[in-house]
């Protein structure tokens, strides 16, 4: 049934694009259809409402594209975001007006911080109703405006196909971006005459680089084989710009160290030696003294985020030459000051980069990064990630995180997660070595992401094994989406660890409040084995160290079910290593003996 949708929506996107139709007489809801069809969309998640009835209607009618119905308007935008995030594709979500739109508002916001391409439609009250108070209306285009990269209100039927086609253009091009639709309901129902989706598309206003500018490279390149002490700090932008063979080859001929971000993870693999871990205000101790020590900081679809650099003033105290390669000029210098600015697509850049280095004399210096080696496996030595694993009746959640790992590794797994402590122990001990199989939210740091991204993932990717890391206060921010699992067939498996604390606040509190717990204990929590029966699932309660690795031998067998693994986990368990506010990157806690 997926391989016959995705043949049928390829199908209907060739045939769109070849044969326009002769001029068609069609509703606006008939356009959109249209257009998302040329799209070569497939899947739509979303709710219906008032406003976008028509558009409801005109979906009956067809048979390319599957519109999943959601529970809640939040968990649409994170589905559809977590699709584009595995398949690179852009994502597509639907809404009604008013409460639809602010429903949808967080996951809009959500795509936006992590630079996400989505094209997210919403109805509209009627444009002469547009400024009455109207039933359901809301100012669509003023609310979404600082957290989409454009958006639109459609005032007239014949301007459908080419906004869409813009939308999605904006959408997937340049640094990528979340698009808002907003289309009045008279809108959707006026005809137009429709002759054919548009081929091309022109905005004199948005043309985005992407070929680098050769001296920049050049330069690049000399300062890179001068350097002693070399680092490359890479970022979600190589993963969004497909580049991960590109930084593959580059790294492994030059033989440089290299952290992937907490949005970069899996752009280079995890396994191999020249991995450093994560930078940041969790990363290991290796990547950040290399990040603070280096003499030539290569920095590639990264933006310098303040989890990352820690104290801006204390990573400044360090000389060092940092090149930085980004597609969006803003990005540049915007925290961090730059000596040799690349604006340009990574893998364009990269491409280049590397047919220099293969055609140029000039050789790195052998001895400057022996030594640069040899102080790096020093760090390392220092194994900042290994943890206690205490008494042996009480699971540590890095445990169950590793087990998880040892076990899928080979497999074709994908791991979405929630927002916390867990996910910070998700990036730290799950080591990814493919791009786009860690899905979370960094930048807007959103719990409640972690089942809708999975689901999302799933209908994508049927044969797929989906791992949902959560915590108890997360997975319960969108936990009706249960429901959704089961009425698309959508088995995922969640892998709750289960502290019954909001623990990365407790974490916070218990170190920089002075162990003051204000409101970060969860009493009452469900019976989480019981809440998955009731949503028709299999739940799971794991309580003991020896029972975890076969529970998830037991989950994994359960391929057609959706799996609630509740891991009761160590309470006052804390993420180490950990930068605290204000502090500089070297200055890191590694264990509780810090404290
Ligand atoms: C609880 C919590 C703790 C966190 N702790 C850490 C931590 O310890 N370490 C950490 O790393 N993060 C951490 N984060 C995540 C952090 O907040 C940021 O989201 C993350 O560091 C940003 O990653 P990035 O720099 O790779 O940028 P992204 O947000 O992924 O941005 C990508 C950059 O690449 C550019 N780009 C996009 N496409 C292209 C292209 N085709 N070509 C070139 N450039 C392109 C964009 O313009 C942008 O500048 C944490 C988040 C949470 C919620
Ligand atoms: C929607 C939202 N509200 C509040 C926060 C602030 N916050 C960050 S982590 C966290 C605790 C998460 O608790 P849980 O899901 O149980 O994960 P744990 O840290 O215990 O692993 C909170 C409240 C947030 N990131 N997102
Ligand atoms: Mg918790």
């Amino acid at each position: 049934m997926e391989i016959n949708r995705a043949e049928n929506a390829l199908a209907a996107a060739a045939a769109a694009a070849q044969n326009p139709p002769e001029s068609q007489e069609l509703m606006g809801a008939e356009i959109l259809v249209k257009a998302l069809q040329a799209e070569g969309v497939q899947y739509i998640w979303g709710y219906p409402g008032g406003a976008v009835l028509y558009i409801y209607d005109a979906l009956y009618k067809q048979d390319t594209m599957q519109h999943v119905l959601v529970r809640h308007e939040q968990a649409a935008v994170h589905a559809a975001d977590g699709y584009a995030r595995a398949t690179g594709e852009v994502g597509v979500a639907l809404v009604t007006s008013g409460p639809g739109v602010t429903n949808a508002v967080t996951g809009i916001a959500t795509a936006y911080m992590d630079s996400i391409p989505m094209v997210i439609i919403t109805g509209q009250v009627p444009t002469a109703a547009i400024g009455l108070d109207a039933f359901q209306e809301c100012d669509t285009v003023g609310i979404t405006r600082p957290i989409v990269k454009h958006n639109f209100l459609v005032k007239d039927p014949r301007d459908l196909a080419m906004t869409l086609k813009k939308a999605f253009h904006i959408a997937r091009t340049g640094r990528p971006g979340p698009v808002v639709v907003d289309i009045p309901k008279d809108v959707s129902f006026q005809k137009a005459t429709y002759t054919g989706y548009p081929k091309s598309v022109e905005m004199r206003s948005y043309n985005p680089v992407r070929k680098g500018h050769g001296g920049q490279i050049r330069k690049a390149l000399q300062l890179l084989l001068t350097a002693k002490r070399p680092f490359i700090y890479t970022g979600g932008g190589v993963l969004l710009g497909n580049a991960t063979e590109e930084l593959r080859t580059l790294v492994n001929m030059l033989g440089y160290p290299i952290t992937n971000t907490l949005m970069g993870l899996g752009a280079f693999p995890a396994s191999d030696r020249k991995y450093l871990g994560m930078p940041g205000m969790h990363g290991t101790v290796e990547a950040n003294n290399a990040m603070q020590h280096c003499d030539v900081l290569l920095a590639v679809g990264a933006r310098f985020d303040d989890r990352v650099i820690g104290n801006p003033k204390h990573f400044a105290q360090n000389d060092r030459k940092i090149i930085h390669v980004d597609i969006d000029p803003s990005s540049i210098s915007k925290r961090v000051k730059v000596d040799i600015p690349i604006v340009g697509d990574v893998k364009d850049v990269l491409t280049e980069l590397i047919s220099m280095i293969r055609e140029t004399t000039t050789r790195a210096d052998a001895g400057a990064l022996a030594a640069w080696w040899d102080t790096i496996e020093g760090w390392r030595q220092r194994d900042c990630l290994k943890y206690d694993m205490g008494s042996s009746d009480v699971i540590k959640p890095q445990y169950v995180v590793e087990t998880l790992w040892n076990m899928t590794k080979d497999a074709d797994a994908y791991v979405t997660s929630d927002v916390g402590q867990h996910q910070m122990w998700a990036a730290q001990y799950y080591r990814f070595d493919e791009p786009r199989r860690w899905i979370n939210s960094g930048g807007l740091g959103t719990m409640g992401v972690g089942v809708p991204y999975a689901m999302g993932i799933k209908l994508a990717k049927p044969d797929s094994e989906v791992f949902c890391i959560t915590g108890e206060g997360s997975v319960q921010m969108n936990i009706q989406e249960l429901s959704t699992c089961l009425q698309y067939n959508t088995p995922i498996k969640i892998c709750a660890l289960n502290n019954r604390y909001l623990g990365m606040v407790r974490q916070w509190q218990e170190i920089e409040y002075s162990g003051r717990y204000s409101h970060s204990y969860m009493d009452a929590l469900p019976n989480f084995v019981k809440l998955a029966e009731a949503y028709g699932h299999v739940g799971m309660l794991i309580e003991r160290p020896q029972d975890v690795e076969p529970a998830l031998r037991e989950a994994r067998k359960l391929k057609d079910r959706t799996v609630f693994m509740d891991f009761r986990t160590d309470p006052t368990e804390n993420v180490f290593p950990m930068i605290q506010a204000g502090k500089g990157l070297t200055e890191m806690l590694l264990g509780s003996e810090d404290l």
